[in-house]
């Protein structure tokens, strides 16, 4: 090894750090401050779970944001359609009154304040599109903004900006941050 491989190596160390702040931003470098690992985590979850060739871009994370979202839709509101016996999409009230007594004691309630509270206009039926908003705004606290502020972050491990992040850039970033704190 030359002396000047071996003086490159001795400033490797102390330039990358700083590089790193200038490149990063102070956006990210405060999060990987803060919480390096919650970063990576959300960082593999979205790249293993909807990620393509093991990497991920913008579109595939808002992928991920709506189909999150359109799952706990789902959840919210066939809780209500199992009460729509005739299948014409409203749930009346004497529809759940029908459905209660097969209800557990604990379930009864629940179900009473759910078609309460998704009728919006208080008429007694809750219809379409009362369910659709009343559905959205369960996925919408469920999975809200700041989760998805923490997942579309991931973007900002992009360091060769092409538009793709990997894992082994996140583990670069993660690594560059230890390295600068
Ligand atoms: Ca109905
Ligand atoms: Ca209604």
């Amino acid at each position: 090894m030359g002396l000047g491989a071996v003086m490159l190596l001795a400033c490797a160390l102390p330039a990358a750090a700083q590089g790193f702040e200038e490149t990063l931003g102070d956006e990210i470098t405060a999060i990987l401050k803060e919480r390096p690992d919650a970063f990576r985590k959300a960082a593999q979850e979205v790249i293993a779970g909807y990620g393509r060739d093991g990497r991920i871009d913008v579109a595939g994370i808002e992928q991920m944001v709506a189909i999150r979202r359109a799952a706990l839709r789902a959840t919210q509101s066939r809780r209500l359609l199992l009460a729509d016996l005739d299948n014409d999409g409203t749930i009346s009230r004497a529809e759940v009154g029908a459905v209660l007594p097969a209800l557990s004691a604990s379930q009864r309630p629940r179900l009473l304040e759910l078609h309460r509270r998704a009728d919006a206009d208080g008429n007694g039926g809750v219809d379409p599109l009362e369910l659709r908003d009343f559905a959205q705004d369960y996925a919408e606290s469920g999975f809200d903004e700041a989760k998805a502020a923490t997942y579309r972050r991931v973007m900002l491990a992009d360091m060769d900006g092409d538009g793709w992040v990997t894992m082994d850039e996140v583990a670069r970033v993660v690594e560059a941050s230890r390295m600068d704190g």
